[in-house]
Formats: C-alpha cells, structure tokens, sequence
C-alpha cells in the first residue's frame, strides 16, 4: 500500500500517524487486512496516535489489551439548542432608579399606573362608553360608567360597600348595596390603589355600582410556545445560609438536573432544561428580622452567596440561570427592585451563563414569556381578601393576575419605590406568572396564563411555626416550553 492510502485510511477514522511511524507502518502494511488489524489495535490501545513505540509493541505481541471501558454521558436534548433569552431591560429597574420620593414622583407613578390599566379596561367591551368622573357627574344622570383608581373602600354599618374612586378629573363616591349579595362578594377583591372600572348610574352625589370590572385576562389570548423541545425550572426562596436551608434536598435537585437522580422519564425531563430561573430570596442574609443570627449557620452575607456560587457550579454548563432578588437578598428593598449588587456577587456576573436581574423580571425564554415577581405583595393581598390563604398562593396570584398588577397596595407591607413609571404593571400578559415568597408550591391555569408559586428549599422557621405557615420544601415546577405543560418534581 502507498504512503497516501495509509495516511488517508487513518485519517479517516480519526487516527494520527506519528512522522517517525510512518515508514515502519508502510512495511507492517501490506494488505488491507493488515491495516484493519493495526487499527483495530490502535482503537483497543485508546490511543489516537501511532508512534514508533506503538508498532515495536504490535509487531512483539505485546499490545495494551483494553481495560478501560470510556463511560460516555449521553448527550443532554437541551445541549443541542442554543439558548434564547430575552430579558426586558426597560421593564428592569436595575441602574435607573431615579426617584427622590417627592410629590411629582408619586403623582407621575400614579398617573402612569392609572393611564395604561385605564386604557386595558377602556378596551373591555363593556366599558368603552366610560366617560370621566366630572363628565359623568354633571352630564350622564342615566347608565354610566367611570374607571379610576381606588381610593378608599369602607363598610357602612348597613352594610353597603363604600368606594372612593379617583381619576384625573375628579373624585367619586361609590355605593354597593348590600341587598346585592353577588356584586358585594365581587367587591371583596377590591384592593387599594387599584384601578378598576364601575357601571352603575348616579344619584345624590353617589354612583351606584351595578357592575365592577378589573383590568383581567382577554379570553382566547394569542399564546406563543417554543419551537423546540426544551424545558424551564422555577425555583425560589433557597435562603442559603440559615439553618433551615435544606441543603441535602437542593443537592438532589442538582443531580436530578445532571441526569444522575430519578426514573427513565424524569431523567430524560432533566435532560430537557434548558433555563432555570430563581425567583429571589436566594440566600437568608443577615439582619433581616429579629433574632436572625440564632437562625444563620453562615453570618456573613458574602459567604453566603459564595455558598450558593458552588452549588451553581455543578449545574450543567449548557443552562442558563436568571437571578433575581427578594426581601433578604443584597439590594434594595423598596420595590421594583434592582438586581442583586455586584459587590456581593462578582462571579456571578463574571459568569457567562448566569443572568443578573431585577425584581420584577420580564423575559422571553424561547419564545415564552415569563413575569417573575418575588411575591411580597402575596402577604399584603391574603391579608386584604378574604378567602385568600397562605395554603394556596395561586389564588392569591390570580387576584393579581385579574388586576394587572404585581403589587398595587401601596402603605401596606410591601415598601414601594415611587418610581417616575410603575414597573409592577402587567403590561404585557406572559405565558408564565411566577412568584415565590409565600414559601408553598401551587399552581392554576387561567385564560392560557400558567400562574406559578415556586415554594422553597427552606424547612419551617420559628418565625413561620408561630404564624402557622406550613411551607412545602423541594416541590418544584417544571414546564415544558414547547407544550407549556406543568409537571411538579419532588426531591423531598
Ligand atoms: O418570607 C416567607 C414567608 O413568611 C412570607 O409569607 C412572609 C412570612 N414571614 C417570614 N418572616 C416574617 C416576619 N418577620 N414578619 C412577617 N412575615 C414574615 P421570607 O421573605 O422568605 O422571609
Ligand atoms: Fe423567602
Ligand atoms: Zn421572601
């Protein structure tokens, strides 16, 4: 055989040839035969190279026999599609806060929140004959409707439901009567600061309601799903750091995520996650409540997001990572609010997988698009409406959800940046609305809207025993992008 046939042979299945071989390699050449039987050689010794070396071995008979069987991970589904990530950085406070909490700030934050929820229900069908409050009063004494923000909402002693209504011509005094059992349950999910639209007509100086409409979901809305097989993970609320962290139960998240834990279908499920987004509280930090220290096995802040740094490091590298803040992580508290400082979390940035946000965040993962809000508001709105409960938290984001807002009640738990815009509208409707904080995993669908509270890997605190909140560690939703189906994974 001629040096270019030897040469191109190897070549072809991956095999160098060593300069100083090859005229050793042309005489043990004879045949094809003899070729297939060096290569053959070649493989077992799981070499990619034939040297001198190699060939005074095959012609003593002495060749390595093959002891190494090389273990090859099966490819992950979600390695051969590139990421596709859209973060809204208009819609992230991050770097922009510009208020100073004066009164133009206040008045431009409401102004904004009354103009776009004001034209989402101006556009309901219902009420595209809303008129301004001073119009209404002086020139429409028959059917009519108005929409503005809410003030005010009382119980008389008999019972009626008073609501003060504002908008930017005026203010209204509205009534629900009590003999009207129906609209009055509707009223109860009536919060402060919210704006919603009322039907009704006027006498003495007091619109009679006959009709409350929240901002809410078009039904049959346009839902975009991804064109390709993969899939995201939403967690939340780990508090690296306190002694309540359930490290052991993340542990076996991560090796879920490396295809190492669970059954066939599972594993191939992990095979699929292609984002992973971690909807704050990401570490307990220090002197976030009374007595904290009692409760940190690591006290120094910097440590703990170093702590959670490690376990990101053993999440398969071809995933991508959002990071957004809650009330114990390093920024602001006041809300919407900026991503978590780089002074405590410099590798995190310096990382090329993992994503620094705001809370909210407003994304677009393959086409789908995702609201994550920390969920602060949850304790201000289970509080406020009745029938809302910290066992079931999706409930309480449907009400939000119906209200376009992430957190309306301003004054209550909740401190609010007034802001110049207000960054806590849902503008736009995502396909998945995910919020944490509540520490309880639940789940509804509405309207084609997925509504998502991601739990926690945190057991109970002293604190949480004595309010009696029962959290649900290490259930987490998964959702396939392609169907938006839900599936809950335990690690507990
Ligand atoms: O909050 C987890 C849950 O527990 C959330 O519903 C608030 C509630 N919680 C926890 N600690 C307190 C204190 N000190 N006051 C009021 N409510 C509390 P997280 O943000 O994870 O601490
Ligand atoms: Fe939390
Ligand atoms: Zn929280």
């Amino acid at each position: 055989m001629n040096k270019t046939e030897i040469l191109c042979k190897f070549l072809d299945c991956d095999i160098n040839i060593h300069p100083s071989a090859l005229g050793e390699l042309r005489q043990l050449c004879s045949s094809e035969l003899d070729m297939n039987k060096i290569l053959d050689i070649t493989k077992r010794n799981g070499t990619s190279v034939i040297t001198q070396e190699l060939l005074d071995e095959i012609k003593n008979g002495k060749e390595k026999k093959p002891v190494i069987i090389i273990k090859r991970r099966k490819k992950a589904i979600a390695e051969e599609y590139d990421a596709d990530i859209k973060i809204s950085r208009s819609k992230d406070i991050t770097s922009k806060s510009f208020t100073s909490g004066n009164i133009n700030n206040f008045v431009n934050f409401f102004n904004h929140r009354y103009e776009v929820l004001g034209k989402v229900l101006k556009n309901r069908q219902s009420l595209t004959g809303s008129n301004l409050i001073e119009i209404v009063k002086n020139h429409f004494p028959s059917e009519s409707s108005i929409i503005g923000i809410v003030n005010s909402k009382k119980e008389t002693k008999r019972g009626h439901i008073l609501i003060e209504l504002e908008d930017p011509s005026g203010i209204s005094n509205a009534l629900i009567l009590n003999k009207n059992e129906d609209l009055k349950k509707i009223s109860t999910e009536i919060v402060t600061d919210e704006i919603i639209g009322l039907k009704g007509k006027y006498g003495k100086d007091l619109f009679i309601v006959n009709e409350i409409f929240f901002p809410d979901v078009p039904i049959n809305r346009e839902v975009r799903k991804s064109p390709d097989p993969v899939v995201a993970v939403l967690i939340s609320d780990l508090h690296v750091g306190s002694t309540k962290f359930l490290d052991d139960v993340f542990l076996r998240f991560i090796k879920w995520l490396r295809m190492e834990e669970g059954n066939s279908s599972q594993r191939e499920l992990a095979s699929k996650v292609k984002y992973i987004v971690i909807g704050g509280d990401i570490v307990d930090g220090v002197g976030i409540y009374p007595e904290q220290k009692e409760e940190l096995v690591i006290r120094d802040i910097h440590k703990q997001y170093s702590k959670f740094y490690e376990y990101l490091s053993m999440i398969p590298d071809y995933i991508e990572i959002i990071i957004m803040p809650g009330n114990h992580d390093a920024t602001r508290q006041a809300e919407p609010q900026p991503a978590i400082s780089k002074d405590f979390v410099q590798e995190y940035y310096d990382d090329p997988r993992i994503h620094m946000t705001g809370n909210p965040l407003t994304a677009e993962l393959h086409g789908v698009r995702v609201v994550s809000y920390h969920g602060r508001s949850l304790d201000d709105i289970i509080s406020a409406i009745p029938g809302m409960s910290y066992t079931k938290p999706a409930k309480a984001m449907l009400s939000l959800l119906k209200k376009r807002h992430l957190s309306p009640i301003y004054g209550g738990r909740v401190p609010l940046a007034p802001e110049n815009t207000d960054y806590l509208i849902l503008e736009e409707l995502p396909e998945i609305l995910h919020m944490g904080h509540v520490h309880t995993f639940d789940y509804i669908t509405y309207r084609n809207t997925l509504v998502i509270n991601s739990g926690t890997f945190q057991s109970q605190t002293s604190f949480q025993k004595k309010v009696n909140l029962q959290p649900t560690p290490g259930k987490i939703p998964v959702i396939d992008l392609q169907t938006l189906k839900i599936v809950k994974m335990e690690f507990i």
